[in-house]
């Protein structure tokens, strides 16, 4: 099953708020910008990033169902915040409603929110597309879009790296995956 971008985006709209939808929409955009300067295939990335918050307003229970029935999906998720289940249990419910059997676009949705070790430069593409789409105002985003220009390695590191200075100066948990994305970029 081949999607276009105009039928992936119609398939998340009615999940979406109107304001996610346009940032799907701009990461959409700037996920074609980065793999086409990068050597990335633009219609994957394109695609993954479609489709990548697609269950970001699923109802918490069920994406906690989806964790505890799938066996490809590690157990761990379930002590951190739910915030972080949207991009795993997307991939998978597209895979089932959609068809979608793309592996390398089922893991950069997979992995768009945490990151993990060894990030195919497609996951990575779409990891900061999210980060650095032209809606975004994190503190220090400038930098990344710097960056962006030139290093995809440098750039995922930063966003990475403000990340987890922006969870821990709250007091809040890191995913390991994201401290192993982190590792294996710096
Ligand atoms: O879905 P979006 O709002 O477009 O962005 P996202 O998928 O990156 O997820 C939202 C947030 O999740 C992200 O900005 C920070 C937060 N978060 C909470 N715990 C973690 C985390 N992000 C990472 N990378 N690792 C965590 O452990
Ligand atoms: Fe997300
Ligand atoms: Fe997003």
């Amino acid at each position: 099953m081949k999607l276009t971008r105009e039928q992936a985006l119609a398939y998340v709209k009615p999940y979406l708020k109107p304001e996610r939808y346009e940032h799907t929409v701009r990461v959409a955009d700037t996920a074609i910008e980065l793999a086409s300067r990068f050597g990335v295939d633009k219609s994957q990335a394109e695609l993954a990033a479609a489709l990548h918050d697609y269950a970001k307003y699923m109802p918490t229970n069920l994406m906690e169902r989806w964790i505890k029935q799938d066996r490809r999906l590690p157990k761990d998720l379930l002590h951190y915040h739910h915030e972080l289940w949207h991009g795993p249990v997307g991939a998978l419910m597209l895979e089932q409603e959609l068809g979608l059997e793309d592996e390398a676009v089922l893991s950069a949705i997979t992995y768009h929110t945490t990151g993990k070790k060894h990030m195919s430069p497609l996951d990575k593409v779409v990891f900061l597309a999210d980060y650095i789409e032209p809606g975004r105002n994190f503190p220090g985003v400038d930098e990344v879009r710097e960056i962006a220009e030139t290093n995809l390695e440098q750039a995922c590191a930063l966003a990475l790296k403000n990340t987890i200075v922006f969870l821990i100066s709250k007091e809040r948990t890191v995913y390991p995956d994201t401290f192993h994305a982190y590792n294996d970029l710096i």
